[in-house]
């Protein structure tokens, strides 16, 4: 990236208007404006030349790809902020810089949270589609379409970081109460502002609530944190919301749990093997069991354009020769 010469930044998918013109403004910007995810060959032939990489959740950036990396890639700037399809360990190594996309997603995620967390329990898919089914409403009755009442119950959440506290704060609006497991207790005058229960063992929590919100990041350490055996425990009562990434639950064993009448039901914006999506989910779906979204707990427009932003400002101070304001470290092991 030396002289004056323009950084070569590869953009994997197709962003947001403002976003691509700013890029352009600032950058040699390769777009993909027919947004066609890349091949992995594609990517090879991309880190081979770019000096910097803008991939999203959907490229697989890992050890084998960043050891085919040419000598000008520096930094893999993601639009995003789960890092979890990016071998962050083999990069530094490498000496390429990662950066993510903090902070500015946290609210969107929060809110579909609580849309995912009301929606199986108030049975909202299933309503909306009796008005534009087939058969004509018969109008309201006092025995009809009732769900579950979601003021004065017990919300467990995995993970009070950012949207886990967000999810919080919407959360004890709607009356429920706030119990949480985390790595580290939160502070005491956030604990104190959520009236939060903190759980050191996750399994005693998962025992006792009535809703469960995945709100943690996706790591090895929490890979399947949400077990065969973890959610034997839940209550046959209790519903799971995930908004964070498919592979913290067992989906394989949360089906089953569900199919067996021994979990009321599930909110889902993620999937194990996204985009590909499990049949037995598609049928719990249609019984209305479940209700699952397509991977759209950050998509709003503002929220794209904020995140393109922060994108932009990372590759602006690294090729500046400043530290990155959102660079993610590898994980200590
Ligand atoms: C994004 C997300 O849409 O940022 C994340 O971690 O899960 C999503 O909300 C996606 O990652 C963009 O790459």
């Amino acid at each position: 990236m030396a002289g004056k010469k323009k950084p070569l930044v590869v953009i994997t998918r197709k962003l947001p208007d403002p976003v691509e013109t700013r890029m352009r403004e600032l950058f040699d910007a390769r777009l993909n404006v027919e947004d066609r995810p890349m091949t992995q060959p594609e990517l090879v032939a991309a880190v081979k030349e770019a000096d910097v990489l803008v991939p999203t959740v959907t490229d697989q950036i890992d050890a084998a790809l960043i050891a085919q990396a040419g000598d000008n890639l520096k930094l893999i700037a993601n639009f995003g902020n789960g890092v979890d399809k990016i071998d962050v360990a083999a990069a530094a190594k490498r000496g390429i810089t990662v950066t993510n996309t903090p902070n500015v997603l946290t609210e969107d995620t929060a809110d579909m949270t609580m849309a995912l967390m009301l929606a199986v329990p108030r049975r909202l898919a299933e309503g909306a589609n009796v008005l534009t089914g087939d058969k004509k409403w018969a109008g309201w009755s006092p025995t009809w379409m009732l769900g579950r009442r979601i003021w004065g119950k017990r919300l467990g959440i995995v993970g009070m970081g950012r949207i886990g506290t967000a999810v919080a704060r919407r959360a004890k609006a709607f009356g429920l109460s706030i119990h949480y497991h985390n790595r580290h207790r939160v502070l005491p005058e956030v604990e104190d502002g959520l009236e939060a229960t903190y759980w050191e063992s996750l399994d005693q929590m998962l025992a006792r609530m009535d809703i469960i919100s995945v709100n943690c990041p996706s790591t090895p350490a929490t890979f399947h944190l949400l077990s065969a055996r973890r959610l034997a425990l839940l209550q046959p009562t209790a519903y799971v919301v995930n908004t964070a990434r498919g592979d913290i639950i067992d989906e394989e064993a949360l089906v089953k749990l569900i199919q067996d009448g021994k979990i009321a039901g599930a909110g889902l914006d993620v999937y194990e093997h996204e985009p590909a999506l499990n049949g037995k989910l598609l049928k719990l779906a249609a019984k209305n069991k479940v209700v699952l979204l397509p991977h759209m707990g950050s998509a709003t427009l503002e929220g794209r354009i904020d995140m393109g932003e922060k994108v932009i400002i990372n590759i602006r101070a690294f090729v500046d020769g400043h530290r990155p304001p959102d660079r993610v470290l590898p994980l200590r092991t």
